[in-house]
């Protein structure tokens, strides 16, 4: 078994990715606890962990990984059962469009960084954070129903009959999602994937509220 050390945050939407990919294959880790809110990851010392002071970051044996879907698809090709993308290229293609998505397409609007410049005014930083979110999943939605009818799958995950990498995504999304109070009820392929995996122990497991690190 390899030796694993994540670093990680409780709320943390791409540490909670590394961690459900994590469990989903298996695997465990030592977490070292960054607080964001104490802005621990723009001190010199965490960035040397990861220049771009950005959680998460995974060690290997001693060796550092960051950018959370660049660690999925690492954890894939060492560990590749049970596979958390389809074998075929046209459905991986899919899984990965749904990925990035969240990962480009709203978890980059989201981040701590980008609020805070926008400035200390909360509702000005809510509405923010409502609009990118409630418009990203809207798109996400539309893609996977695209996706539904081409390729006749019918859920009950994001993509298909199994757990995928667009699963590990979209989870800490909808946490965000349901932490800034947005209404997911248009989102039927949305909601039809949580129901399929909120009880899944790995995905209990990486919850944000079961860290250790995390604050009442
Ligand atoms: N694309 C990066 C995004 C990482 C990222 O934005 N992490 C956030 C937490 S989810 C962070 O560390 N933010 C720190 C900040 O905004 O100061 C990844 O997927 O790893």
């Amino acid at each position: 078994m390899p030796n694993l050390t994540l670093y990680t945050y409780w709320r943390s939407s791409a540490s909670h990715r590394v961690r459900i990919a994590l469990g989903y294959k298996g695997l465990t880790y030592d977490p070292v606890y960054v607080n964001l809110l104490e802005g621990e990851q723009r001190k010199d010392e965490y960035k040397q962990t990861n220049p771009m002071g950005h959680l998460p970051c995974l060690v290997i044996d001693g060796v550092k990984y960051v950018e959370s879907t660049a660690i999925i698809e690492l954890l894939e090709e060492l560990y590749p059962e049970p596979a958390l993308l389809p074998k075929k290229p046209e459905d991986r293609a899919r899984v990965r469009a749904l990925v990035q998505i969240v990962n480009s397409g709203i978890q980059p609007l989201q981040n701590l960084v980008v609020l805070d410049r926008i400035g200390e005014d909360k509702e000005k930083r809510l509405d923010w954070l409502r609009h990118f979110i409630t418009r990203g999943l809207t798109a996400w939605e539309a893609l996977a129903s695209r996706y539904a009818e081409e390729t006749g799958q019918k859920g009950p995950f994001a993509y298909g009959a199994t757990f995928t990498a667009a699963d590990a995504v979209l989870i800490p999304q909808l946490y965000t999602a349901r932490r800034f109070g947005i209404d997911l009820s248009p989102y039927p392929t949305i909601l039809r994937m949580d129901e399929a995996t909120k009880d899944l122990p790995f995905v209990k497991a990486a919850y944000p509220d079961a860290q250790p690190d995390a604050k009442p």
